[in-house]
């Protein structure tokens, strides 16, 4: 597929004033009607021909005006219907297609999942249903008529409101209207036919208006839904809170589905979610299930404003709605819960995927310039990134004034294809500042890196900070400009105490310094003592931030730093110290300050256990290998990790024990944030308690695996057993799968755990799960629990020496490509880190990505990440 430019935007030559879908559902043969009336743009080109998209699409009829269209006068392919000339500068278009929804394997378009229809349109689903000028700047009114067998598909689902259904007379059909007021782009459009059940609420809006809420699963599985409609009604209350939104339908409905590709998706008053955000009980989700739950429904609910009331022009503005709807939802659940547990738990999430992908092959900017394949571009970056550049407008410009920015936004574009420029205007001008340097964070890719240095003049009470900043080239980008960084910090004192923040005879407001030079000095005033600076307070900038602090700086900031993040943040910089060390030379050096300050974190009452579990938990070995950035062995790392594991668990056996036992469970489960953090903790404990593979630690685990009231103790437990070579680990995996064996969902877990043992035995382990009864291909959920999670959360068997983990993932990408291009695309994206690697792993996944790269008939969506992989 040919590359497509931001700098080509044009606008449409045709817009679409209304358009009315008429569905006749059948599993192979569905008819679609969709009756366009299409007006010529003022603002296209004189004379243009009008061009829509499809894929894969049959035409069935043609009619102008009611009239049937034939011979030349139009060209139908399964990618395009052209009508060169056409008969006025408004008419009504009628398509008739018929597309196979039980053939559609793709899970994009019209398809079936467990003999349920349901549809996905983002981002170019749509023209798999019907010819349409399929692209976001599109906007109608859409008003859609399911007809079904009744006893197939009992619901019949649409966007919008409910305006009618009934039986057809004399048939087993039945039929039901839905009409939607707000103009929106075909991406938003979605129908559900199927046997489901309902579980049913209601809300009422700040202005008193009533919506009714409706969540849809399989029959037998509203018990498992409660949670889920709960945290609806929340975002619902958030939204108004803390945006001023109020929602705009009278029916708000969600349908869990099992066969999804992404999460959920957020169509206009018909979410249709992926199961595994939806369902959950205590006996079969964990506490991190609970809080994806929380998250995915908040964001899918947040969208209605960001990104359906306000969508994107083009789909180079897929952060506009993506990254501030990631950030709306991480303000929700800091709300709900912790904000310092959730912005650490942020934070790890964005290091691990965003800053990884940011230093690969794969870096693009916030808003990309270029795609060839737009699947590809629901990224790390467009996502997590994209939220951080909206948390920095917010640490610029303080509370009051980003709201003011966002109920400007708001007010201008409502029922507009907006762009990041629109976005950033808005905050300028109400603001009344210049952002133009800001908003090279949408346009420059790469991580940013932060090198500050301070001096203390004990004459002169002065503590001078020098930082110098640089962007590292990223395809495409050789040459990048300084950006503006907010970055907060504070001085803290010998005390333990902030010491005064005053630039000259100036306050820093809000303790937030603006970065905005390749090298800047900061002259800090009125310091009676040497401070200790804790810098980048609450990771206000998505840098890496190398500094002078010493090991015993950062001892000092983890006892008694104000901000948690940073207490957070220095305990895990003194381990990454350690680790790097340890990976490159095979010794770990003594890790006496570690643990003297990890103790110390164990001990302080005044902790939440929230956050101590995420203190006490050591980097990753996707991080240490990122800090390490080439040469990278996954086994030295790994190593490392376990021998600094080891040592922490040993020196702290008795902390960690006392810890097990007081943190003890204690009354039935609830998943609110206060009990997951005494539970986090506690399994954490269990975990250090057992690293050893000692008899004791592991007795330990399968006692707590045995007794489990709830899933989170229970996975935690086997979680423990499945690291360690012993025989109660098949038995605790033989036990879990018969206990679950009927629900996809935790068998999902199973898969995971056994495909992220870190043994030589794992990869045969994992090709002998392909051919359980319980894997499919087919299915998004268990082809990622599997194949990704060894692919992304397996260094050492990924990267075996060997090469045969590159090359089982490979093939597997191959084998699904045919299938399900997306997913498979999102497996070979595994490959990311590969030239961070040693030379004999460097060159095996090198070889595994050119022989997929040249296999023929890959889809675009692999071979698009082959190419830029590889380029
Ligand atoms: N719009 C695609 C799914 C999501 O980000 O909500
Ligand atoms: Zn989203």
């Amino acid at each position: 597929p040919k590359a497509i430019h931001l700098a080509d935007y044009r606008p449409p030559e045709w817009l679409v004033d209304k358009v009315e879908l008429d569905f006749a559902l059948h599993p192979s043969q569905t008819r679609v009607t969709a009756r366009l009336a299409l007006r010529r743009n003022p603002e296209g080109t004189t004379g243009a021909p009008v061009v829509l998209e499809g894929d894969g699409l049959t035409l069935v009829r043609l009619a102008i005006d009611g009239k049937p269209l034939v011979g030349p006068s139009f060209e139908a392919t399964p990618a395009r219907l052209t009508l060169a000339h056409p008969p006025a500068d408004t008419f009504v278009l009628e398509v008739e297609t018929l597309v196979d929804p039980t053939a559609n394997t793709q899970l994009m378009g019209l398809y079936r999942t467990s003999g349920n229809y349901c549809t996905q349109c983002e981002p170019e689903g749509f023209r798999r249903i019907t010819y349409y000028p399929d692209r976001p700047d599109v906007l109608s009114v859409f008003t859609t008529r399911i007809e079904a067998d009744k006893a197939e598909a009992p619901i019949l689902l649409g966007n919008g409101n409910l305006v009618e259904s009934g039986d057809i007379p004399g048939t087993a059909r039945h039929f039901a209207i839905w009409h939607d007021p707000w103009p929106k782009p075909s991406y938003l459009f979605a129908l559900v036919g199927g046997k489901l059940a309902k579980v049913a609420d209601s809300f009422v809006t700040a202005s008193g208006r009533k919506v009714e809420l409706g969540i849809y699963v399989e029959e037998g599985k509203e018990a498992r839904a409660g949670y889920a409609m709960d945290a609806l009604k929340r975002s619902m209350r958030w939204d108004e809170e803390a945006f001023g939104r109020e929602y705009d339908l009278d029916v708000f409905n969600i349908v869990a589905v099992s066969d999804f590709n992404m999460g959920a998706m957020e169509n206009k008053g018909l979410n249709v979610f992926n199961d595994k955000y939806v369902l959950a009980t205590p006996e079969t989700a964990t506490d991190a299930d609970y809080s994806g739950i929380e998250g995915v429904i908040a964001h899918e609910y947040f969208h209605n404003w960001t990104g359906n009331r306000i969508t994107c022009r083009d789909w180079f503005q897929l952060c506009l709605k993506e990254g501030l709807t990631v950030f709306r939802d991480q303000e929700f659940s800091s709300d709900q819960r912790s904000r310092p547990v959730k912005r650490i738990a942020d934070v790890r999430m964005l290091k691990a995927a965003q800053f990884t992908e940011d230093s690969g092959p794969l870096a693009h900017p916030v808003r990309p310039e270029t795609y060839r394949e737009i699947n590809n571009f629901y990224t790390a970056t467009v996502y997590e990134k994209g939220a951080e550049v909206v948390r920095m407008l917010k640490t610029l410009l303080g509370e009051d004034g980003f709201r003011k920015g966002m109920d400007l936004y708001f007010e201008r574009h409502d029922g507009d294809a907006a762009t990041i420029e629109d976005f950033v205007a808005a905050f300028a001008d109400a603001a009344g500042r210049d952002l133009t340097q800001f908003a090279l964070w949408y346009a420059q890719s790469g991580t940013p890196l932060l090198n500050v240095s301070g001096s203390y003049d004990k004459e002169a009470g002065t503590f001078r900070l020098d930082v110098t900043q640089s962007v590292p080239p990223t395809p495409g980008q050789g040459d990048k400009k300084p950006m503006l960084i907010p970055l907060a910090l504070g001085l803290v004192g010998p005390d333990g105490r902030d010491m005064p923040l005053t630039l000259g005879n100036t306050p820093v407001e809000h303790g937030v310094i603006e970065v905005k030079e390749a090298a800047q000095s900061f002259l800090f005033t009125g310091l009676e003592a040497r401070p200790v600076p804790s810098l980048n307070r609450g990771f206000s900038a998505p840098v890496n931030l190398v500094s002078d602090l010493t090991e015993a700086d950062r001892v000092f900031l983890a006892a008694h730093d104000g901000d948690p993040f940073n207490r957070f943040d220095s305990l895990q910089r003194i381990a990454l110290e350690l680790l790097k060390t340890c990976a490159r030379s095979g010794t770990l050096p003594a890790p006496d300050a570690l643990i003297t300050a990890t103790g110390a974190v164990v001990a302080d009452t005044a902790l939440d256990a929230a956050f101590k579990a995420q203190a006490l938990a050591l980097p990753g070995e996707s991080e240490v290998a990122r800090e390490l950035g080439s040469d990278v062995n996954p086994d030295a790392v790994y190593a490392a990790r376990k021998a600094l594991r080891i040592a922490v668990g040993t020196a702290l056996a008795a902390d960690f024990a006392r810890t097990y036992e007081s943190a003890g469970a204690g009354g039935a489960f609830a998943p609110d944030a206060a009990s997951a953090g005494r539970r986090a903790l506690r399994n954490l404990a269990l975990d250090y308690l057992a690293v050893t593979g000692a008899a004791e630690g592991i007795a330990r685990a399968k006692v707590q695996f045995e007794a489990a009231d709830n899933m989170t103790d229970r996975f935690a437990a086997l979680a423990v057993l499945a690291q360690h070579d012993v025989p109660e680990r098949e038995a605790a995996l033989d036990a879990f799968y018969r206990r679950f064996e009927s629900d996809a969902l935790v068998i999902d877990k199973w898969f995971v755990l056994q495909a992220q043992i870190a043994s030589e035995g794992t990869l045969d382990r994992v090709k002998g799960l392909m051919l359980h009864p319980a894997f499919s291909l087919s299915n998004p959920n268990r082809v990622r629990s599997l194949i990704g999670a060894f692919a992304a959360t397996n260094p050492t068997q990924f990267n075996r020496a060997d090469g045969a983990g590159h090359a089982f993932v490979a093939d597997t990408v191959l084998s699904l490509d045919g299938k399900n291009p997306q997913v498979a695309a999102r497996l070979l994206a595994s490959f990311k880190t590969f030239r961070q690697l040693e030379p004999v792993r460097r060159a095996s996944a090198e070889a595994a990505l050119r022989r997929v790269a040249q296999t023929p008939g890959l889809s675009a969506d692999v071979s698009d990440i082959a190419t830029r992989s590889l380029g």
